[in-house]
């Protein structure tokens, strides 16, 4: 089932978070640096031997101290106005954080608006791209869960699934 919900994804007691990384997956701001500091410096230590990831690629950790047992890093793409490959490489994001999932037996995930930040993706386009892959993987788990940082990103899921005719 896909639920939307309104808050930190770093509060979540689910079996998976997803974090929207970059190529270093040492660290940065927005929901990176909160799951970083939440986690703990073992993330940190651990992702160092991960030696980076590219772009719409995937990796897992342990959740350390967050309540969660997995992390999945993902990179989104940069915005540059939708003519550089933005689109397939978010699409890549969404699909390699599930296939990862399911090779580690997740059941619970949850993702933020990847890309959505500091990256600069139009969060209706980008919410549309991870509503379709969420459909996609939905009789393979429990729950997918769309965490929205804010009430307007919320809407823009809620909305984005009536769109599809989601029931
Ligand atoms: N829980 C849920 N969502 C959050 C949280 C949170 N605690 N904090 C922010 N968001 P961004 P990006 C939302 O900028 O665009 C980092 O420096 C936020 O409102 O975190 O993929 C990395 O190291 C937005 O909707 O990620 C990279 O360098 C969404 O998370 C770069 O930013 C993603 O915003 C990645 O940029």
């Amino acid at each position: 089932m896909i639920e939307v919900i309104q808050g930190d994804i770093t509060r979540l007691a689910v079996d998976a978070i997803v974090n929207a990384a970059n190529r270093s997956l040492l660290g940065g701001g927005g929901v990176d640096g909160a799951i970083h500091r939440a986690a703990g410096p073992e993330l940190l230590e651990f992702n160092r031997g991960l030696a980076g990831c590219s772009t719409g690629e995937a990796r897992i950790s342990p959740g350390f101290k967050l309540l969660t047992q997995w992390i999945i890093h993902t990179v989104g793409p940069v915005w540059y106005g939708g003519q550089k490959g933005e689109s397939g490489l978010l699409e890549s994001c969404y699909r390699n954080s599930f296939e990862l999932a399911l090779r580690h037996g997740v059941r619970n995930i949850a993702f933020p608006g990847i890309s959505t930040g500091v990256y600069g993706y139009p969060k209706q386009a980008a919410a549309q791209i991870a509503l379709s892959v969420m459909r996609t993987y939905d009789t393979q788990f429990q729950r997918i869960i769309a965490c929205c940082f804010s009430e307007e990103d919320r809407r823009i899921y809620v909305d984005g699934l009536a769109a599809q005719g989601y029931e």
